[in-house]
């Protein structure tokens, strides 16, 4: 399908496909056994000037688009989710930056977050607010010229490889979220420490970690915005990243099928080779609409967003919850066509399986995107 692509935006295309044929397949299996970070390869990602993608112009950056991300996210996740995963998560920490941070911080922080030589991590979750980002616990209060953070951000993703991490606190408890700000951490900062790595069913190669905050330090200007639009400005930002995990959904749906197809021309069966089969045609078939309809819905969202930056919640969930259910069906139905060849981790489907689990959950459950589509529909019909 043509969906017209300019000179520029076919480019970032190529380069993301490039890297995923040759740096990140041949190493996805390993780094999948070994569960281990990609960082050699995020600076691979770092040299083929992809990070800049995240950051507007003024700032060293390419321009910020979310359908150049999704374009790039979606050849990266086509070689392995994880190495997407750490690259979209980093796009992730700097959004709120970049939405809400005052020109001074933009200026220190942005040019080497576009260069990739400095990543970025999102603190949101805690142990006890996931669904319910609103129920966080951790605290800011500002003392003298300094903000002292305490609290354990969950799953954090880049967490223990990042340089900034944005960091949601209650800075007037009393007032719950709408007394949220957020607040730009640094790796070293005094009273900031990290968890361990944790040992997970897919995405192995993406670093997840608690961040530990006890009577952490930082300067009084890292807070992000004004003191009590922390919620406001996640919410804003997750409204611009949600369309990276679906195309991360659209890649890993699209490398499922490419598998599978492959594998049914060249397995025999009966005498024949099993793409012969109706039964398999059709499977072959429904997966092929399923990946083609949520890249459709995908491409479209994205250029949505970047033309109306202001009206995005509904359309921005709608694609993560088609996208991820899609991929979470196709990577299943390659594993069904490969049948026992499928399941061994000798052929990549059963790793892209495991991969596509988490992309119903992270970046807000697809449960919870419903409501935000419901709550939008409810508010467009009153
Ligand atoms: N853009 C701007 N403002 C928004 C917003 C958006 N998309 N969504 C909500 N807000 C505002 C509301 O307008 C409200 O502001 P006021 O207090 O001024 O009225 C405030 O934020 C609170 O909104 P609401 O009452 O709807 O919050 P809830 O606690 O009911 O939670 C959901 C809303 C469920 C949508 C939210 O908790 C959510 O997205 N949860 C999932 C979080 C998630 O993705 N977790 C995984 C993180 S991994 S990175």
């Amino acid at each position: 399908m043509d969906y017209f692509l300019t000179e520029e935006q076919q480019m970032i295309k190529d380069t993301a496909r490039e890297l995923s044929e040759e740096k990140i397949i041949p190493k996805r299996a390993e780094l999948d056994e070994k569960n281990e970070f990609a960082g050699a390869i995020l600076k691979d990602i770092a040299k083929a000037d992809l990070f800049s993608i995240f950051v507007p112009e003024e700032y060293g950056g390419f321009g910020g688009g979310c359908f150049e991300t999704v374009l790039a996210l979606e050849e990266l996740a086509r070689g392995c989710v994880g190495v997407a995963t750490s690259f979209a998560a980093n796009g992730l920490g700097l959004l709120p930056v970049v939405i809400a941070g005052s020109k001074e911080m933009k200026e220190k922080y942005l040019p080497a977050l576009a260069e990739g030589s400095s990543w970025a991590a999102f603190g949101l979750t805690e142990a006890g607010a996931g669904s319910d980002a609103a129920g966080i616990k951790t605290t800011a209060v500002l003392d003298g010229d300094e903000w002292v953070l305490n609290g354990t951000k969950q799953w954090i993703t880049n967490g223990g490889e990042a340089q900034i991490y944005t960091i949601l606190a209650l800075t007037n408890p009393e007032k719950g979220i709408r007394g949220a700000s957020l607040f730009l951490v640094e790796d070293g900062d005094p009273g900031f420490t990290y968890g361990k790595k944790e040992d997970k069913m897919g995405i192995r190669a993406s670093a997840t970690r608690e961040l530990i905050m006890k009577d952490c330090r930082i300067p009084k200007d890292r807070l992000i915005g004004k003191k009590g639009t922390g919620f406001i400005t996640v919410m804003k930002t997750l409204d611009v990243s949600r369309p990276s995990i679906a195309a991360l959904a659209v890649g890993l749906g699209q490398a499922a099928l490419d598998e599978a197809v492959v594998y049914a021309k060249q397995r025999v069966q009966f005498d024949k080779p099993i793409i012969s089969f109706q039964a398999v045609q059709h499977m072959l078939a429904d997966m092929a609409i399923q990946v083609e309809a949520a890249r459709s819905l995908v491409y479209g969202t994205a250029r949505h967003i970047d033309a109306h930056p202001k009206d995005m919640s509904k359309g921005s969930s709608m694609c993560k919850v088609f996208a991820t259910d899609m991929a979470m069906k196709v990577t299943t139905d390659a594993v069904q066509v490969m049948g026992g060849y499928g399941y061994m981790k000798e052929y990549p489907v059963e790793k892209m399986m495991r991969d596509a689990k988490i992309l119903q959950i992270y970046e807000g459950t697809n449960q919870i995107q419903r409501n935000v589509i419901g709550q939008e529909l409810n508010k467009e019909y009153a």
